[in-house]
């Protein structure tokens, strides 16, 4: 072969690798379109804010949505002014915002979309704040603005069941449908010595949904809504706040916060649709003990899944910082995610296929935002590898004898998973691992869990986590002893 030919064929093969990693403009509008009409459903529009990198939901730093994309908010002129907006925006009424600086909850992974900010404390939104202009500025990643939103609510302020001021639920509790087609939904109404009561809607979710079908009877919830769609809030007193964890037997093993006179501060009331069968899913843990291993991956390899935000927050740092970047390796504890449907009706997913966001380096639909999260924690409980929330297509990969399989993810298919078929991540699957290249050696807990947010409705979430031991040496990484419960 003389010497032009040799390099012709090295260019065209550096073309093809470079196409690979370069998805089509049409595929980007498409994709561009799709998350506009998915955002907008779930009320992120233009202007929307969320908190990123925090350990909990209401710390992080900011990103604000413009023109379909989120961008990060710069950190100069940031104080307390602008970060009380943020709070507010997100909800937190009455509350209060601590500022945070330099990047505080991880490196800027957006462009700036803010700098400069400046609030009168009037405003909503902090879009309606004084600002350079959308994209002006001169800030690097270091910069990244955030909040640390405290409320006066105590629900919001802590997770932990036992600091929020919950009372007992009346014993003796009567419940019923009330406004429904069919007398297997309507709005929730309860009975206790004040006569019948509404349910605020702020908060009522498929857990409590579940409970009442239990009480009545009815099965499994298959749809938890706060709407006046069955009537609204027409009774003389409403109960606030109820809270059940998924698993009691009656309504009257829940909590609530008050039962008051009056109308709820929205005009939704809960509302529950019962069905009478239901998905099951469950984690396979033997396959997770089984198929676990290290490797170390140069990043040049990694980029479709840093596009999809599967590294830690520490890959983004080197990619910016070193020009060589994608020389570095990165280790990643990968592992098979195996989940089946023992349930006694197809698991679905909650986005219509309408809304389902195409991810084009990976090039299948995503049709739930969150399906599976992957996470290790410290002997203290603290998590110390960055989990990712990891969005999937569903499909049947495995169904027991008997069964056909009827999902598949290729070409728009239908997504789900039936009943007795397995979906299966094998650990070959971009993106199917933990990036724990900042894990020091040592003994740690996986916790692998799937429909982590309840979003879609199953007979039981008891059994949706895999929570394992994870002894991790320079050489070896070996999950065991793993214990299924709720996420
Ligand atoms: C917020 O403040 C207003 C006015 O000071 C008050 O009426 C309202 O009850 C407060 N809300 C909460 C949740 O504390
Ligand atoms: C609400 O209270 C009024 C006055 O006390 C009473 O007449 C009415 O029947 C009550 N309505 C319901 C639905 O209990
Ligand atoms: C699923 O498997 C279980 C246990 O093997 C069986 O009892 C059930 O009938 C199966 N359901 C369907 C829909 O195949
Ligand atoms: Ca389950």
């Amino acid at each position: 072969m003389n010497e032009n030919v040799k390099w012709s064929f090295w260019l065209i093969l550096l073309i093809i690798l470079i196409h690979d990693f370069n998805c089509d403009e049409d595929i980007k509008q498409k994709k561009a379109n799709l998350v506009k009409k998915h955002l907008k459903r779930l009320k992120k529009e233009e202007g929307g804010i969320k908190l990123v990198g925090g350990r909990d939901e209401y710390e992080g730093n900011v990103e604000v949505l413009h023109n379909g994309q989120w961008g990060s908010i710069c950190d100069d002129e940031w104080d307390s002014a602008e970060a009380n907006v943020v709070c507010k925006q997100l909800g937190y009424e009455n509350g209060t915002g601590k500022p945070t600086y330099s990047s505080h909850f991880g490196p800027a992974r957006r462009r700036y979309w803010m700098d400069n900010i400046y609030c009168d404390g009037t405003e909503d939104e902090i879009t309606k704040c004084r600002f350079d202009g959308w994209g002006n500025n001169d800030c690097d990643y270091t910069e990244a603005a955030g909040v640390i939103c405290t409320s006066p609510d105590p629900e919001i302020k802590s997770k932990k069941p036992e600091e929020k001021i919950f009372s007992k639920m009346p014993s003796k509790l009567s419940v019923r449908l009330q406004g429904g087609r069919i007398e297997t939904e309507g709005r929730v109404e309860l009975k206790s010595k004040m006569g019948w009561s509404t349910i605020c809607g702020d908060g009522w979710s498929l857990l409590e949904a579940t409970i009442v079908c239990k009480t009545l009877s009815l099965g499994y919830a298959n749809d938890a809504m706060q709407t006046t769609y069955f009537g609204g809030d027409i009774t003389n007193t409403t109960f606030y706040g109820i809270k059940c964890i998924g698993n009691e037997n009656t309504l009257s093993e829940c909590k609530y916060e008050h039962l008051k006179t009056g109308e709820c501060n929205s005009l939704d009331v809960a509302t529950v649709q019962c069905t009478e069968s239901m998905a099951d899913l469950v984690i396979d843990h033997t396959e997770l003990i089984r198929t676990a291993h290290l490797e170390d991956k140069q990043m040049f390899y990694l980029q479709c899944a840093m596009e999809e935000n599967c590294l830690a927050s520490q890959a983004y740092v080197i990619q910016k910082e070193n020009p060589n970047w994608h020389l570095e390796t990165r280790r990643l504890l990968r592992f098979t995610a195996s989940i089946i449907n023992i349930g006694t009706a197809d698991f679905r997913p909650f986005i219509p296929k309408h809304l389902w966001e195409w991810h084009m380096c990976h090039m299948h639909y995503h049709s739930m935002e969150v399906f599976a999260t992957f996470d290790i924690y410290n002997s203290e409980g603290r998590r110390v590898a960055e989990g990712h929330k990891a969005s999937f297509c569903l499909e049947d990969n495995k169904c027991l004898p008997g069964v056909t399989p009827k999902y598949a993810c290729a070409n728009y298919g239908e997504q789900g998973i039936s009943v007795n078929c397995t979906d299966i991540y094998k650990y070959t699957v971009d993106c199917q691992w933990v990036d724990i290249s900042e894990l020091e050696p040592g003994q740690y807990t996986l916790k692998v869990a799937v429909n982590p947010e309840f979003k879609v409705p199953e007979i039981t979430y008891e059994n949706n986590a895999a929570v394992c031991e994870f002894y991790y040496t320079h050489t070896q990484g070996v999950i065991r002893n793993c214990r299924i419960t709720r996420p």
